[in-house]
Formats: structure tokens, C-alpha cells, sequence
């Protein structure tokens, strides 16, 4: 019995041992039921009894020592697996944390919120409205009749006759005077549509109307208010004109400009060298409106305003195309 061949083979294996599999593998040639050392202890019975205590002595100590030469290196194999696993999933709890990019309200939505905060600190009460609309609220009830050239001014996008897309949110100042009686002083902001697409047009825009109708109602209520409402957004310095328009639901119209806030009135491209530029359109209530809701234009009078959101924002944030708003273009709604 060559106790030298069991050794070199046992090293042999081991020097190749690598893997958990090899591990295993090794065990069961080695020391399993039907391995090299149950062959070794099964050819001890044929040998004498001295031999056999020999060879036995032997044979044991070198199991032994098998069997823990193969435990310490199982035991490296899995400190080896536990540290490569602690690498996967290590983190860095010193790396500072990604910051979320918070979200901004759109402009038009900051221009709005700026809008109605300085109406309704003047007492104005906010009114809203369906978008889709009976044409007798958007037009009958506001003086313009089916075949009136006014209504070409407001390109409608008809959903089925006698159906519209507001062109306008006067639809929804109507409503609320038929529900209730005077003083009403509202105003209306929300989308409107017109089927108009171009630098300065798109068919969706928003839109903030107001309406004070009273006793003694006056032009000069309409001309305080508005005064007031063009210096809080524009600046306490902005100049400001009123000029003779028309409207089929006011009489008298106006327009308002203002002071270009480009230019400062000395001239320039957006003011197209005039130093104003038209901000809003306003009115006295035309008695006839005032009919339509069942008012009594002896007893009451009344002023209104329409101005376009969009146009407002573009001039607050000197944005020369309306449809960049609505690109939704993150480099160009950061800004503001
Ligand atoms: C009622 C009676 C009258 C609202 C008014 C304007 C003048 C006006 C435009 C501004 C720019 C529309 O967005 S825009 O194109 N609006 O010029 N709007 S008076 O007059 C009303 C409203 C409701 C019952």
C-alpha cells in the first residue's frame, strides 16, 4: 500500500481547486463513500494486523488533515463569495444625494394667478364656465347676431349648429347675471378657441374678462380700475391711454395701451415705432346685453374688460412667438 500515491494525488486535486463546484466534486472523490480513502480502507482488510495498524495510523492522520485542509479553503471560498457580494451592492452613504429638478408653474399659469391675485384684492369675485357653449351665449345674448361681420372677427370652431368652442369668456359672465341680481363684479378667466394659428395666434388661448354692473356705475369706475390693475402688473410708472373702439356688446368701446415696456415710448419693433401697444379692450355694458339677462339698463349700468392672457405674459417676459408656450419645451418653461 503506497501511502506517497493517496498524498500526490490529494495535492494533485487540490492544487486545481478554484470553485464551489470543485469543492464538492473533490470531497466526494476523496472523502465520500466511493472515494479514494474508502478505497484505501477497504484494501487495509486484506493486509495483517500489524500492517493494517500501520497503514490504518496513517491513512488517518492524512484523512484528518484532508478534511481540514478542505475546510479552511471552503472557508475562503465563502469569505471570498461574501466579499464579492458586499462589492455589488456597496453604496457610498458620503455621495451627496440627487437633487429632484422641482417643477415650475407654466407661465401662463404665474400670469393668471398674477391677474386674478390683483383683481380680487380690487373685490372681484372669480367666475368660471363650460368651454363648449350654446351659440346664444356666445353670440345672441351678447348682442351678435347670426350674419353680424363681428362674428367673422372670431373664427368659431362650431362643434354642431348652435354648439361652439367659447371664442371668447363672456359666455360666462351672461350666466352669472342671469342667475343673479346686481352688483356683479366678477371676473372670468379660462381657455377660449378661435381658428387662428400663426406668431401671434393659436387656436387654444386664454383669456380674463371682468364685469361691474351696478347703480351709477361710470366710465371713470372702469377707468380707476383698470389704472390701477396696469400699474400693479406692469409697474406704478406705466402710462396709459384709452382709445375709441367697437365692441357689439359695450357702447361706448375703448382700447387700452400702454406704454411700450420695450422701448419706453421712444420706438422699437414690438411697439412697430408707435412707443404703445394694446394691452386690453373695454367698455360700458351695452344696454341691450343688459336686457338679454332681464336688467333694467335705467336702473343699472355697468363696464367690462377682455384682455388676452397670452398677450400679457408675452409682454411681462418679452416673448415675441405666442407658440413657444406651447412647445412644452423644458429649456424655455425654466425660465420663468
Ligand atoms: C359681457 C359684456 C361685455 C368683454 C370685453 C373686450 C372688450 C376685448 C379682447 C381682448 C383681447 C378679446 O382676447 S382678446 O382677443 N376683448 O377687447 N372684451 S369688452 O365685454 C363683455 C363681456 C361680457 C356680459
Amino acid at each position: 500500500m503506497n501511502i506517497d500515491d493517496l498524498r500526490n494525488r490529494i495535492e494533485n486535486e487540490i492544487s486545481v481547486l478554484k470553485t464551489f463546484e470543485d469543492l464538492k466534486r473533490i470531497k466526494a472523490t476523496i472523502l465520500g463513500r466511493k472515494g479514494v480513502f474508502s478505497e484505501y480502507l477497504d484494501a487495509l482488510k486484506l493486509l495483517d494486523k500489524d500492517q493494517k495498524r500501520v497503514f490504518g495510523k496513517e491513512i488517518n492522520i492524512l484523512k484528518v488533515s484532508t478534511e481540514a485542509r478542505l475546510n479552511e479553503i471552503e472557508a475562503t471560498l465563502i469569505e471570498a463569495e461574501r466579499a464579492r457580494q458586499e462589492d455589488l451592492t456597496w453604496v457610498d452613504i458620503t455621495m451627496p444625494g440627487k437633487v429632484p429638478a422641482p417643477g415650475k408653474r407654466h407661465p401662463i399659469t404665474q400670469t393668471f394667478e398674477e391677474i386674478i391675485r390683483v383683481f380680487s384684492s380690487l373685490g372681484f369675485a372669480v367666475a368660471e364656465g363650460p368651454d363648449i357653449e350654446l351659440d346664444y351665449y356666445n353670440f345672441e345674448a351678447l348682442n351678435i347676431p347670426k350674419h353680424h361681420p363681428a362674428r367673422d372677427m372670431q373664427d368659431t370652431f362650431y362643434i354642431k349648429p348652435g354648439i361652439v368652442l367659447r371664442t371668447h369668456t363672456s359666455p360666462v359672465q351672461i350666466r352669472v347675471m342671469e342667475a343673479q341680481l346686481p352688483p356683479v363684479k366678477i371676473i372670468s378667466p379660462g381657455s377660449v378657441y378661435r381658428c387662428d394659428h400663426d406668431v401671434s395666434h393659436t387656436p387654444m388661448f386664454h383669456q380674463v374678462e371682468g364685469l361691474m354692473v351696478d347703480k351709477h356705475v361710470r366710465f371713470s369706475d372702469l377707468k380707476g380700475i383698470l389704472s390701477v390693475f396696469i400699474q400693479e402688473i406692469f409697474g406704478a410708472n406705466t402710462r396709459l391711454r384709452f382709445r375709441p373702439s367697437y365692441f357689439p356688446f359695450t357702447e361706448p368701446s375703448a382700447e387700452v395701451d400702454i406704454g411700450c415696456v420695450i422701448c419706453e415710448g421712444a420706438g422699437c419693433r414690438v411697439c412697430k415705432d408707435t412707443g404703445w401697444l394694446e394691452i386690453l379692450g373695454s367698455g360700458m355694458v351695452h344696454p341691450q346685453v343688459l336686457r338679454n339677462v332681464g336688467y333694467d339698463p335705467e336702473e343699472v349700468s355697468g363696464f367690462a374688460f377682455g384682455m388676452g392672457v397670452e398677450r400679457i405674459a408675452m409682454l411681462r417676459f418679452g416673448i415675441d412667438d405666442i407658440r413657444q408656450f406651447y412647445y412644452n419645451d423644458i429649456r424655455f418653461l425654466s425660465q420663468f
